[in-house]
């Protein structure tokens, strides 16, 4: 939510550019195959190297019948199955990225300079264009001198439009990711995290497969420990003390952390709550849950047809899970499974990455 309203807010430091007019997506099709046959197919496949397998499973998705946090474009709640796949055991880090940089020369989105005539499109009618010293390349970092604000409804408070932040300047052109292989990648968009999966033969979790992974061994729990809220500070770097002026870290970390920096999962998931928001390749949209038909069972759902989000209706959004180490229970608390917000095809930032998942099918084609 408070995405959308930094992007109205800042306007004119434009968070986003548009430099792609299509959302592609490295998803493939996969053919549907008789069970047999599909589990044949997972034994011969050997687990790759920093994934873990997740087992079909029937679970609930969206909110939990006790959780009072729960926003209503997480109700209802309703059972899906989800078939088995591998997923990362941690958020894509530098030096996953930096690989991938390195093999393809790929320049991401908060790399490239603004082009006005695409980022227009994305905002309201008439929109003045800003000062070309605005229009550099640059992300979102958030203000840590922040002391005080005035209404919480204003995210622009404590978001800073950053020229020259990027995935190799985290915190701005002085800054840099040196000593930091082991922290998830930031900056990057969706259309950057595609880029990334096409290249490693991955792809995005639908959000389905993301709430099956946060669930692990559970099907119905609040969070990714299960439901107990006084773990949380154990559990996942979040935001401790008064969001977003006074940041208490009691969980040991007062912004990013290195990836497995707390406990694991049931099945051996890390940074699944906190840390760094995760893009899923679902559309976000607030009122799929409610429009769903829950009479038959769904299976594998790939999320609504398209993106609806009234506080941000001209651009194209996609569901991000987990929260952040800006998440407090305050706020959004989005460090529970069914927890979501909106990003914007083309928008990264200091607390948003992603992590990947595959199928056998994939890594069996790929051999
Ligand atoms: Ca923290
Ligand atoms: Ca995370």
């Amino acid at each position: 939510m408070y995405y959308q309203n930094i992007k109205k807010n800042l306007a004119y430091f434009s968070l986003a550019l548009v430099l792609f007019s299509s959302v592609s997506s490295c998803k493939k099709e996969e053919h549907k195959k008789a069970p047999e046959a599909k589990a044949d197919l997972t034994s011969k496949i050997e687990t790759p190297e920093g994934m873990v397998w997740v087992e079909e499973k029937t679970f609930l998705q969206g909110a939990k019948e006790s959780d009072n946090y729960a926003m209503s474009r997480e109700k209802p709640a309703h059972w899906v199955t989800v078939d088995g796949f591998f997923m990362d055991i941690t958020e894509v880090t530098n030096k996953q990225f930096k690989a991938f940089v390195e093999a393809t020369n790929y320049i991401t989105i908060a790399e490239r300079e603004i082009d006005w005539e695409e980022m227009k499109k994305e905002l309201p009618p008439n929109t003045p264009k800003p000062h070309d010293s605005i229009l550099q390349p640059g992300s979102l970092i958030f203000n840590k001198s922040v002391n005080a604000v005035v209404n919480m409804e204003n995210y622009g408070q404590w978001w800073t439009w950053r020229t020259g932040a990027d995935w190799k300047h985290p915190e701005g052109p002085e800054s840099s990711i040196e000593g930091k292989d082991n922290y998830p990648v930031v900056h990057v968009a969706y259309q950057d995290a595609l880029a990334y999966c096409e290249w490693a033969n991955r792809r995005l979790p639908t959000e389905a497969e993301w709430e099956s992974a946060a669930q692990g061994k559970n099907t119905n729990t609040i969070f990714t420990w299960g439901n107990d809220a006084a773990k949380l500070d154990a559990h996942a770097n979040t935001w401790q003390g008064v969001f977003p002026t006074r940041n208490e870290p009691q969980d040991g970390f007062e912004f990013i952390s290195p990836v497995k920096s707390y406990p694991a999962n049931s099945i051996g998931l890390y940074d699944m709550a906190g840390n760094v928001w995760e893009i899923t390749s679902d559309f976000f949209n607030v009122k799929h849950y409610s429009e769903l038909d829950s009479s038959k069972p769904i299976v594998n759902p790939k999320g609504a047809e398209t993106h609806f989000n009234p506080n941000n209706p001209y651009q194209v959004e996609h569901v991000m899970k987990g929260g952040s180490f800006l998440c407090h229970a305050s706020y959004c608390a989005s460090f529970r499974i069914s927890a979501k917000m909106g990003v914007s095809v083309d928008s990264g930032s200091d607390h948003m990455g992603f992590r990947t998942v595959a199928t056998p099918q994939m890594l069996a084609s790929n051999e």
